[in-house]
């Protein structure tokens, strides 16, 4: 299949709405410069809620083709559910895609794979890409090896969507998140290989080879070639370095 590599920038809770027109500009400049071709690989940036109008207008005015997308999403369309976002909301501002079940969420927030799932479920009736995360902590990697959590979550996650409807995939072990320490690439394309096979087993083998699934965790220019040249790895879901415009647009040329 035809994968078109996905390099994702996760801004987390870094940037106000000016600040994130600064860092866009400076992104699409920085790769207009290098002579990007956006339809070879895909660049997407994740800023939070309150960025995305302004994005969005930065974008279309400017005519970037650069993608962008909201860190989460409400399992819910509309209703009392005070604090929440919709998809609907999303799509409305071109978003094209939505994370869901990033660790931090999992942690933090109390979110379970069925969680994880309903929001994937209310990206996809609203037309918006849910980017879903999974991945073991250190304890899960000692008492299980790398495969079995992030593939049992998938499974779950997988188990409340509809059998079709483009999903992209991040596979992010937490002990690599932010902490500098990235997986090997052979650990990356082991897991990531499980992870096809379980969408297969699903969605079927048309699916799970037209699904893009992405290796999150401290990914930076000087790892993500590595990266890149396994089989099973489609692109990266990149937290910290994404905020730096010169070193996101070399991990997005995979240099
Ligand atoms: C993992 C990743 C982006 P970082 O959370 O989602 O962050 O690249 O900072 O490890």
């Amino acid at each position: 299949a035809n994968r078109i590599p996905l390099i994702a920038g996760n801004w987390k809770l870094h940037q106000d709405h000016l600040q994130a027109i600064a860092l866009v500009q400076k992104l699409a400049w920085t790769l207009q410069d290098a002579k990007h071709d956006h339809a070879a690989v895909e660049v997407a940036v994740f800023p939070p809620f309150t960025d995305l109008r302004s994005v969005q207008t930065l974008i279309s005015a400017e005519r970037f083709e650069l993608r962008f997308g909201a860190q989460d999403v409400s399992e819910h369309d509309s209703g009392a559910h005070t604090g929440e976002v919709s998809a609907a909301m999303l799509a409305k501002l071109e978003c094209s895609y939505a994370i869901v079940g990033h660790s931090e969420r999992r942690q933090h927030h109390g979110e379970t794979d069925a969680i994880v799932g309903r929001k994937a479920a209310a990206a996809l009736r609203h037309g918006v890409t849910p980017v879903i995360c999974v991945g073991e902590t250190a304890e899960d990697l000692e008492q299980h090896g790398a495969s079995a959590v992030p593939v049992q979550q998938l499974r779950d996650v997988l188990a409340e969507l509809p059998a079709s409807g483009d999903i992209v995939v991040a596979y992010e072990p937490v002990w690599a998140i932010g902490s500098g320490q990235a997986a090997t690439a052979e650990q990356a394309q082991q897991v990531c290989q499980a992870l096809r096979q379980a969408i297969a087993e699903v969605r079927g083998d048309e699916a799970a080879a037209a699904t893009r699934i992405l290796y999150g965790g401290s990914v930076k220019s000087g790892n993500i070639a590595g990266f890149m040249r396994e089989p099973d790895v489609d692109g990266a879901l990149v937290g910290g370095a994404s905020l730096d415009a010169a070193e996101f647009a070399a991990i997005s040329r995979f240099q």
